[in-house]
């Protein structure tokens, strides 16, 4: 009902409605009326209130509140059960908590800022005020060696998001990086919690620099980093962009669990960034140069390698030679 509370006011907004109205058009009393307009003061609308003349909309605030995400948000799953935090530690901890618990398929947490945002190996992820930093419950019915694909296809869901905006034409760096012109500009973090034979649930966690300026990362990633505003030249609406990335994760998701990897791949391999660029890859097991020549069917980096060989890498990190980048 607050929802409808404000639904109702942001339609005639600039103008006023008395109480009268509201209650009658929803059939509650005055005073449920002043309760939901308190509440959503509390949540940082601001509503003018007036003695004859009513209630008046006269700011919302700059939070992803669940009102303002969910409504009418066009997906079947993906974040029709929507939780909101100002402050988080990590969506993907507190995900993870949720989906043990039970929570469905397309439950989001977001938080406005995490304290201990992570990125993969526990490497710590710079997430303040301004960004989208969100995780997505996720149960796909498939074998737990078949998780990995879900970054991927994520990240095609990500870049095609961001691609609506003028100059936004983000790559993907394998595997997990969204990258603007070799800039990381976000990046992305899939848990598995599951056995052998069978997946519990999967937290894919999004981390995407929207509204973020240099000031806001430590010095050390600022030449390495970027964010949506810093490219775009303005703020963007992060409830727009959220509600894109929804959609299309949701859709990515449905192909992938319907049509399989392939069709995943194959969009993914248009956004691969660093291409036949001179690459260093590393991971626990060691450490290889060559050229990225492209990615298997399973979504392996394949990787020439100076001495002419080609070796398939399943996991680590890509960074460009002859310090093209931090
Ligand atoms: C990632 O790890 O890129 C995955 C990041 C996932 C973050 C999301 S936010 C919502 C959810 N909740 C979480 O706690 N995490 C997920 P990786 O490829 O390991 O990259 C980590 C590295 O990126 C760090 O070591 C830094 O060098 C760099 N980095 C940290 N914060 C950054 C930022 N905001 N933008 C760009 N680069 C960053």
């Amino acid at each position: 009902m607050k929802a409808a509370v404000l639904g109702y006011l942001k339609e005639r907004r600039p103008d006023y409605v008395s109480g009268e109205e509201i209650c009658r058009s929803l059939d509650i009393s005055r005073t449920s009326v002043w309760k939901y307009v308190s509440a959503l003061r509390s949540e940082g609308y601001e509503i003018e209130a007036r003695s004859r003349l009513g209630y008046r909309l006269v700011g919302t605030p700059d939070l992803l509140l669940p009102d303002e995400v969910v409504s009418g948000l066009d997906t079947l799953f993906c974040g029709q059960v929507y939780h909101h935090h100002l402050s988080l530690s990590s969506t993907n901890s507190t995900a993870q908590e949720l989906a043990r618990s039970g929570a469905p398929e397309g439950t989001v947490v977001l938080a406005e800022e995490q304290t201990g945002g992570r990125g993969r190996l526990s490497r710590a992820w710079i997430s303040p005020r301004g960004g989208l930093w969100f995780s997505v419950v996720l149960r796909p019915n498939v074998l737990p060696m078949r998780a990995p694909e879900i970054t991927f296809l994520a990240a095609v869901a990500c870049v095609q998001a961001l691609e609506r905006y003028p100059g936004l034409d983000a790559g993907i760096k394998w595997p997990n990086d969204l990258v603007w012109r070799d800039r990381k500009l976000g990046g992305i973090l899939t848990e598995l919690s599951g056995e052998f034979d069978r997946i519990n649930h999967v937290v894919l966690g999004i981390g995407i620099n929207v509204n973020l300026g240099l000031d806001d990362f430590p010095s050390g990633l600022r030449s390495v980093t970027t964010s949506v505003s810093a490219i775009t030249g303005f703020p963007v609406s992060r409830r727009r962009l959220l509600r894109e990335l929804l959609i299309s994760l949701e859709h990515w998701y449905r192909i992938w669990l319907t049509g399989g990897f392939s069709p995943v791949v194959e969009a993914w391999k248009r956004f691969h960034c660093w291409l036949d660029r001179p690459v260093r890859v590393v991971n626990v097991e060691g450490e290889w140069t060559g050229t990225a020549v492209g990615i298997d069917d399973d979504g392996a980096l394949l990787l020439r390698t100076d001495d002419g060989l080609t070796k398939r890498i399943i996991a680590g990190d890509v960074l460009l030679r002859d310090g093209e980048q931090a």
